[in-house]
């Protein structure tokens, strides 16, 4: 062989150097959610999106899933009764499309947010529970079929276990009985028949009796042909408690169940001020979350409640509270946003 060609078969033959074999670290969180195969969400704040720019850039570059935080909450659709209000939830699916973001429908049925024409009307009587039944199935029927083939999975049903285990009294489980459920997934499922149909709730990331009667409602909708595809954990977490533990496996009881798993509400807050300290164990906090949806092959989706300190439901409910996000209110990302990023696959 000529010298110069056996240089070339050398060069050739020689292995790849080390990186090359590997992805490159990924440059933002859509990157990262794109090499593990799952998507990373947040929530979005719609006065945020149509007033802030650089909310709107970071939101885009970043994520390729959200949820409308209140926009398509019942109150925000239907603030009067038969008058529909969808701008800024259509405004939520418009911009998500633009953007190859998917989305996740919040919520059909919840205890909360609910306009004041249908809590006071069931208060003083004048909705009865047959109307009260028909006046959910229109409003499932209605929004899941207005954004039909545009959500990827709705949390049909939210929060409906107490922390001890027992059904939240409602006035969906007070004046429909416990049935309520089944028939909001199946109307759902009418609706919008490519949807995942989810049920999503706070604290079950570790509350053991609040996890067994989850499981046994899942068991129960299955059993009866019910459509659930999913299970949502919302993720709740403040530095000031453990870590839970015990989250993947917790998970994993679920998915064997054959369900979708996802992360639909991660945020972690602290006590105010902000230490280099504090940061560091949100940003362990953040990767053992990622790593423990992860590590659970049905885990689709890790979505957080709000990406930027600068809006985030925390402080208005916990005082004294905050900093629960992966970005500072400047958009400058925390170290929980790179402690994130370093997460490797397998
Ligand atoms: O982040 C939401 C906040 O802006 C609303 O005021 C609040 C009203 O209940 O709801 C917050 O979002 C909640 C979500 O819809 C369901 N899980 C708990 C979230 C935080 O409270």
């Amino acid at each position: 062989m000529k010298p110069l060609i056996l240089a070339l078969a050398l060069v050739l033959a020689a292995p790849l150097p080390a990186q090359a074999a590997h992805p490159r670290p990924p440059r933002d969180l859509r990157e990262l959610a794109h090499q593990h195969g799952i998507r990373i969400g947040s929530a979005v704040d719609i006065a945020a999106l149509r007033a802030e720019a650089d909310y709107r850039k970071v939101l885009n570059r970043e994520f390729s899933h959200v949820t409308a935080e209140n926009a398509m909450k019942w109150e925000s659709v239907e603030p009067e009764r038969g008058v529909f209000t969808w701008a800024d939830a259509d405004a939520l699916v418009e911009n998500a499309r633009r953007n190859h973001q998917r989305v996740r429908g919040h919520t059909l049925v919840w205890h909360n947010q609910l306009p004041a024409w249908l809590t006071t009307g069931v208060e003083n009587g004048t909705i009865g529970a047959t109307e009260l039944r028909k006046i959910l199935r229109d409003h499932i029927t209605t929004q899941a079929r207005r954004y039909k083939g545009k959500i990827r999975a709705w949390d049909v049903v939210n929060e409906v276990v107490n922390d001890d285990g027992t059904m939240r009294q409602s006035i969906w489980l007070t004046h429909l009985g416990p049935g309520y459920i089944a028939d909001a997934f199946r109307w759902a499922h009418r609706a919008d028949p490519h949807a995942k149909l989810y049920i999503n709730d706070y604290n079950l990331e570790w509350n053991a009796p609040k996890i067994e009667t989850t499981l046994s409602i899942v068991k129960d909708l299955q059993a009866q042909g019910v459509p659930i595809h999913g299970i949502g954990f919302q993720g709740h977490l403040g530095i000031q408690y453990d870590y839970p533990g015990d989250w993947a496996n917790v998970m994993r009881r679920f998915a064997d169940l054959g369900l979708e798993v996802a992360v639909t509400e991660l945020d972690v807050r602290m006590e105010l001020p902000v230490t280099p300290e504090k940061l560091a164990t949100q940003a362990e906090y953040y990767r053992r979350a990622l790593t423990d949806c992860l590590s659970v092959k049905a885990c689709r989706e890790f979505t957080v409640w709000g990406f930027t300190d600068r809006h985030s439901w925390v402080p208005g409910w916990f005082p004294g509270q905050g900093a629960a996000c992966l970005f500072d209110e400047n958009l400058a990302p925390k170290p929980a946003y790179h402690a994130l990023l370093s997460v490797k696959k397998g």
